[in-house]
């Protein structure tokens, strides 16, 4: 089976060796760069900190590419080709973020489809998830339930996890738990799942590793996008974590 026929068989598919050590070198000096120089001056909204306090943790990064060269010329290389391959049509590149879970600060990833706060018809988009370190089962590993893209849209409801605020509110169905694969990496690899593909990962308990990664959005080119909706849930989100001093 290719990758793509993975892709569509099961909702997610790894791709080992992304990229090579020179690759990932590169991108490591350019996200120093990013975080020293760019994060000061972005708008709030886009970087989410554990603790607002204190800038070693970083938890996210929104939107990347809109404001740097290399990301942006990076974004649309590599990453959007795959995303072709596996959807089968063009694609447009919506989001680079990073993710990061610092060791004891490192909140779970509740379960939920992309799709859900994409808000597309039809939903034909996938995520592409990069690490940036080594992440296991013990810093939180991103767990997929197989298959779950082909039985539509599940119900979700708000969170109180900063950059993560819909959970599915029904998991742990036994599909969920007997179909659910941990997919361990290391730096370098690639993970993709469809926008319905069911998705979590649990806290970073690790003493002192970090869990870094990379993540890219592309929608397919036959997405519909609720723009007003989007933008509507989006203002409303981000008045909140305002009056909550998250942001
Ligand atoms: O990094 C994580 O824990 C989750 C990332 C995620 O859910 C996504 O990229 O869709």
């Amino acid at each position: 089976m290719n990758r793509r026929e993975h892709f569509e068989q099961d909702g997610f598919v790894s791709v080992l060796s992304f990229c090579d050590t020179d690759e990932l070198q590169t991108i490591e000096s350019e996200l120093d760069r990013f975080i020293a120089e760019r994060v000061p001056v972005l708008p709030p909204e886009n970087i989410f900190y554990e603790d607002k306090a204190d800038p070693s943790t970083l938890k996210q990064i929104q939107r990347m590419h809109e404001h740097d060269d290399f990301f942006c010329d990076f974004f649309e290389g590599k990453p959007q080709r795959l995303a072709e391959e596996l959807l089968g049509e063009v694609v447009v590149g919506k989001n680079l973020q990073y993710f990061n879970k610092p060791p004891t600060f490192g909140e779970a990833t509740p379960p939920h489809q992309d799709g859900f706060y994409f808000m597309l018809k039809p939903c034909r988009a996938l995520t592409m998830w990069m690490a940036l370190d080594m992440v296991d089962e013990e810093n939180g590993c991103m767990r997929y339930v197989r298959n779950s893209h082909t039985r539509g849209m599940r119900s979700h409801g708000r969170t109180e996890t900063l950059g993560f605020s819909q959970g599915i509110t029904d998991f742990g169905q036994s599909a969920d738990t007997c179909e659910e694969v941990a997919c361990p990496v290391q730096p370098g690899d690639l993970l993709a799942h469809h926008a319905l593909t069911i998705h979590r990962a649990d806290v970073n308990s690790s003493a002192n590793r970090h869990r870094r990664a990379l993540g890219f959005i592309f929608y397919g080119k036959s997405a519909e996008e609720n723009v007003v909706a989007h933008t509507a849930y989006q203002q409303q989100l981000t008045r909140e974590m305002t009056a909550k001093g998250k942001i």
